[in-house]
Parts: structure tokens; sequence; C-alpha cells
């Protein structure tokens, strides 16, 4: 989604600001743009439709330099991308804004403003916001307290950063609904919607609340809650280091993220485990109270995310034989739900900062569930700040817009929530010894080797891919928890490779699907060894004998092996539970490859962004 940065320094900030546009890149974008007040005290400003490097044309042909800016990468959602709609948006060439989100009221603000004389250049939402803090400073001659009487008329969601030449030493956010980080530096201070952004010039954050509203000048930050109340933000450290944001050695973060999931899942592992359990801890302390009280999971989430509650709902009811739900989140939200007594309610985000998911949590905040936890992989995010209970998966940044492994390290925190909620369920002696979630631990611990050895199919995967490049459609079949994996194969062929794809659980082939099935569609299907593999194998044939060509991803003893129409490729031998996790490694590796063939742009897929911040 779009991303705001802003900085206030004694040194030049444009080029800090461009350095954090390109940095929040990743997260999917259609203009980009600039504004600064220079020496002189003037506002200036570059924009450009497209991308980050066109903006840095127009720098470099016509340069500019301030020590206060803020800075924009926009991703439509109120008019067209254009240059005219880039943000920052000013208002009488002395006031700059970026925003993020939503303005939900935007069209009356508009004719007020306009009856007051203001003039629209943009189709923007944002535009009004910008006027409207124009048209309050006016009368308040202070930037804070007229954004902050802006901020009461406005309704939707936003994260905006503003300056004003006439107080060049002032920078002025505020947020709801939407991320926004304040960076502190030396004698300077920054803002953005992601720290990646700023990690350039800071590794000290502090991440806003909701309603919240900072005035940052040189020396000093200045916060007010959404009361209007003077509060403490902490300062927190930046843990991950800055070299998870970059390339390396590979061609895109997407395979540089596909390759990491080793490394990654073990991390999610790490400290979670005994010899023979999941440990008590893991789920911090709340969990220990709270888990043996649940009799019903709720699970909440989009996308891919959305996904991987799809197999934790085949884990859950089997393994804990507790009762299970999963919905997306824009549905979830607006539905008249019922809740059951001691329900869990449990969100999963990568960023934490969906706004689907988010707005979801807050309806279950006040329908009656007995407690709510997110699976999240950014710690300080508002999903893990305002649930009760939070399992952080390790994945580090995820860069790529398409979701790689934070969605398999998603899979093993769910897999440790659900070995939680087992024993929590089922053990009148909670020390009692558990076979069953020893042999799982035990599987769970060799996960990262075997996604290693997966990985090394990555030249078989390369060579299959050739297969697709020219396709327009393709079917992707699983069955039991294997059915959301096949989902997910489909979702990632879609997102990077634009080839449409769709998902069914394979047993419904012969209730509609099946009438697709011809030499043009390419069917992937999803065989690791299961109770329904035999079954599988059937609904295989029935491809088959329609002429379907078949690319198939099995266990080495499933007695599936290549013949004349079906390509078979063999994963290493994995516990039958954990099969969904390993199982998404090579329908990752195939949509990368095949989006690579197609030409398209891998990490920002057209259309898409990442850290989806509005509804
Ligand atoms: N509504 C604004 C900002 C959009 C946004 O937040 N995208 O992520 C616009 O359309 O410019």
């Amino acid at each position: 989604m779009c991303g705001i940065v802003g900085a206030l320094a004694e040194r030049n900030v444009t080029a800090i600001l461009l350095e954090g546009l390109k940095r929040l890149e990743y997260r999917g974008y259609d203009s980009a743009g600039l504004a600064v007040v220079n020496k002189d005290q003037q506002l200036q400003r570059r924009r450009a439709q497209g991308k980050v490097a066109e903006v840095e044309k127009r720098l470099e042909a016509e340069p500019m330099k301030g020590h206060l800016g803020v800075a924009h990468t926009r991703w439509a959602t109120h008019g067209v991308p254009s240059e005219a709609n880039a943000h920052p948006h000013l208002s009488s060439d002395e006031l700059a804004l970026v925003h993020n989100g939503i303005i939900e009221n935007y069209l009356e603000l508009k004719s007020r403003l306009t009856k007051a004389g203001y003039r629209f250049t943009s189709d923007t939402d944002t535009e009004v916001v910008a006027h409207l803090v124009h048209q309050l400073y006016q009368e308040k001659q202070d930037l804070t307290v007229a954004v902050e009487a802006a901020i009461q008329q406005l309704e939707g969601a936003y994260a905006l950063a503003v300056i004003h030449q006439d107080q060049p030493q002032k920078l002025v956010c505020a947020r709801k609904g939407s991320p926004l980080v304040i960076g502190v530096g030396m004698g300077e201070y920054f803002c953005a919607s992601d720290p990646l952004a700023l990690l350039q010039v800071t590794d000290r954050f502090i991440y806003l609340e909701e309603g919240d509203l900072a005035t940052l000048t040189l020396d000093q930050h200045a916060i007010l809650d959404r009361q209007g109340q003077a509060v403490e933000r902490e300062i927190c450290q930046w843990q991950h280091g800055n070299q998870a944001a970059e390339k390396g050695s590979y061609k895109h973060f997407m395979l540089k993220e596909i390759h990491e999931q080793p490394a990654v899942l073990a991390a999610t592992l790490e400290g979670r485990l005994s010899d023979r359990r999941v440990l008590p801890q893991a789920l911090g302390a709340k969990a220990m109270e709270l888990l043996p009280r649940v009799k019903q999971v709720q699970i909440v989430a989009c996308g891919t995310s959305y996904h991987a509650g799809m197999v934790a709902r085949y884990w859950i009811e089997k393994l804990a034989g507790i009762p299970c739900q999963v919905e997306v989140a824009s549905e979830y939200r607006y539905r008249e739900v019922v809740v059951a007594e001691n329900a869990l309610f449990v969100t999963l985000s990568q960023s934490g900062e969906t706004a689907d998911t988010l707005a979801a949590l807050r309806f279950a905040k006040e329908a009656g569930y007995l407690a709510s936890l997110t699976i999240c992989n950014v710690p300080g995010s508002s999903l893990v700040r305002e649930s009760d209970m939070s399992l952080m998966t390790q994945a580090g940044p995820e860069i790529g817009v398409a979701s790689t492994k934070a969605f398999t390290t998603q899979l093993t925190a769910l897999l440790l929530l659900t070995l939680a909620l087992r024993r929590a369920a089922q053990a009148s002696n909670q020390d009692a010894d558990d076979p069953l979630e020893a042999e799982l631990v035990e599987a769970l611990r060799a996960l990262p080797r075997l996604a290693e050895e997966t990985l090394q199919l990555d030249a078989e995967i390369e060579k299959l891919s050739e297969d697709f490049a020219e396709k327009h459609h393709a079917l992707f079949l699983g069955r039991g928890s294997h059915f959301p994996i096949a989902l997910e194969g489909a979702l990632k062929l879609k997102e990077i490779s634009y080839i449409h794809a769709e998902a069914y659980p394979a047993g419904e082939l012969k209730h509609g699907p099946l009438a697709l099935v011809d030499k043009e569609m390419p069917v992937i299907a999803v065989a690791p060894r299961d109770d329904l593999v035999d079954k599988l194998k059937s609904n295989l044939q029935e491809v088959r004998a329609r002429g379907g060509e078949l690319f198939v991803f099995a266990d080495p003893v499933t007695l599936l092996e290549p013949e004349e129409g079906m390509q078979v490729l063999h994963l290493p031998e994995v516990h039958e539970v954990l099969a969904p996790i390993l199982y998404t490694l090579p329908l990752q590796l195939l949509s990368y490859h095949v989006a690579v063939l197609k030409g398209t742009d891998v990490d920002q897929p057209r259309n898409l962004a990442k850290s989806v911040t509005v509804e």
C-alpha cells in the first residue's frame, strides 16, 4: 500500500526522502512524489506517475534542497494513477500533505471547501485534507492545532504527514486506521508508514497508537493521544538488522524469501519446543491460563493468511478436537455473527496492519469472545498491540508483495497453537506425555532440513514452468488440508504471472470444473501421502481421461510415477500433518519461474500492494 516518509533535520533531507521512497517500493504503488521547504522558506514539489525512478529523474533535472519535507508512494483509491493525483497535495502553495487511507466524508468536505474558495486540482479524497488543514491554519496560526482540529472532522482512515512553509521547524503527523512510526535521530526526526523506510537514518522508533497526533521539531517530539492528552510513547530499538531489506545476490526479493524459508521456519520454532512437547511458555503466560477454557476457535484473515487459517482448521479440529471456523475479514467484519461461549478469536496477518483484519478484531472485542490472539510478523504492529495474546512468526521483513515465507511461518505458528490447544483441551494433567505431540515435535524439528531439500528441486521446477508460460488458465487440485495449499498455489500464480488460476478440492472436479479440462489447461495436483491420496489418484485419472496435462507434486511413497501426460515431482518424505507446509514451496517456485518467463514485475505485481492498510 502507499507509503509515507517525512523528515526534519539540519541537513538536506531530499536524498533521505528519496531513499525512504525506494525502501517503500516493495509495498506496491502507482505514482510517487515529494515536497520540501527550501532555504527561502518556499515549498517545492516533484511528482510523477509510475516508479520512484521517474521522480528521481525529475529531481536530477530540477534539483531541490531543504531540511523539512514529506514524500509518498501512492496506491490509488480515489482518482486514477496520474501525476495530478500523486501526493504530496499542496494547499495555496504553502502547505504540503501526504496521506495513506481513505477519507469517507471527502465529498461533503470538498463541497464546503469549494464554497470557501479552495480550488481542487486532483480527484483524490486526500486533497480535501490539505485544504481543510490550510483553512484551519489561517485561523489558528499553528500547524499542530490546525491538524488537530482538522482530524476531528475526518471520517475514515488516515496516516498523515503535514508541513507548512511558514513553520519550517515543524513536521506534524497523525494516525487513525493506517500505520505510522516516528524515527528518532540525533537532533533530527523522521516519520514513515514502515520502519524499513528509515533504517538508513535511524534504528530507534516510536510506534504511534490509534488516534495519536505527533509534532516533531529538531530536538523533541510531543504526542497527543486520541483524547488530546499529552502522552509518552516508548522508543523501541529495531531488532532485525538492515540486511533483511536487501536482495543480496538474488534476482528478486521473492526468490530470496522463498530460499530463506529453512532459516525462518527454524527461527519460528526456536525456543518454543522442548524434547517432546511445545513449551507451555511458548504462547505466553496469559495463554496458559486462557487456552484450557477455549471451546471454539474463530480464525479471521485475508488473502494468503486466510489460506493459512484454512489449513489450521483441519489441524485444530483433528488434533485438538475443538470446533474451528475460518472467514475472510472483509466479510466477517460486516456480518451479524453468533459468538459461541468461550470462543477464541484468532487473527493472522504478516504486517499486523491489514485494515480489514484489524477492523474485525475491533469488532470481535465487543462481541463477547473469550480472548483474542494474533499470529503476526511485525512486533509493535496494531494487531499485536490490540490483541490479548500474540504469537510472533520470525520471518523477518517480507518485501515481495506475494507472500511466501510469511505464509509458511504462519502455518508453523498455527501448528504450535494447535498443539497448545490440544494439550489444554485433552490432558487433565498438563504435564502428561502425549506420544502424538512428541511425534509432531520431532517432525517440526526436521522441517527446516526438509524445506532445504525441497528447495533443491528448483532447477526441475524451473524446467516445468516452461509448460505454463504460454497458458492462460491453470487448475490446482488438493484434498483435505492440501486444498488450501492448492488455493494458495493458484493465488500465487495469479498474483505474479497474471495467469488465471483456480483451485478446487479434487473431489469437486466432477461437479463442474472438469468441463474446463482440455490440453490447454494444465492441472497441478498436491499429492502427499495421506488418507485421501488414493481418492486423489482417481481424480487425476478423471483429468487424464479428458486429455488434461497433469503436474503432480507427490510423496516418494505414493506410487505416483510419471507417465504420458503426467509429470511427477517427488518431495522428501514428511509427516502427513506437516505436509501442507512443505508442499507450499514447490508451488511458490513454480509461480516464480512462470512469472520470470513471462517477464512480469515479480516483486511488485501490477495493481497489488503489500500491507493492505485500506479497506
Ligand atoms: N486515498 C488516497 C490514498 C490512497 C492510499 O492510502 N493507498 O494505499 C488516494 O487515493 O490518493
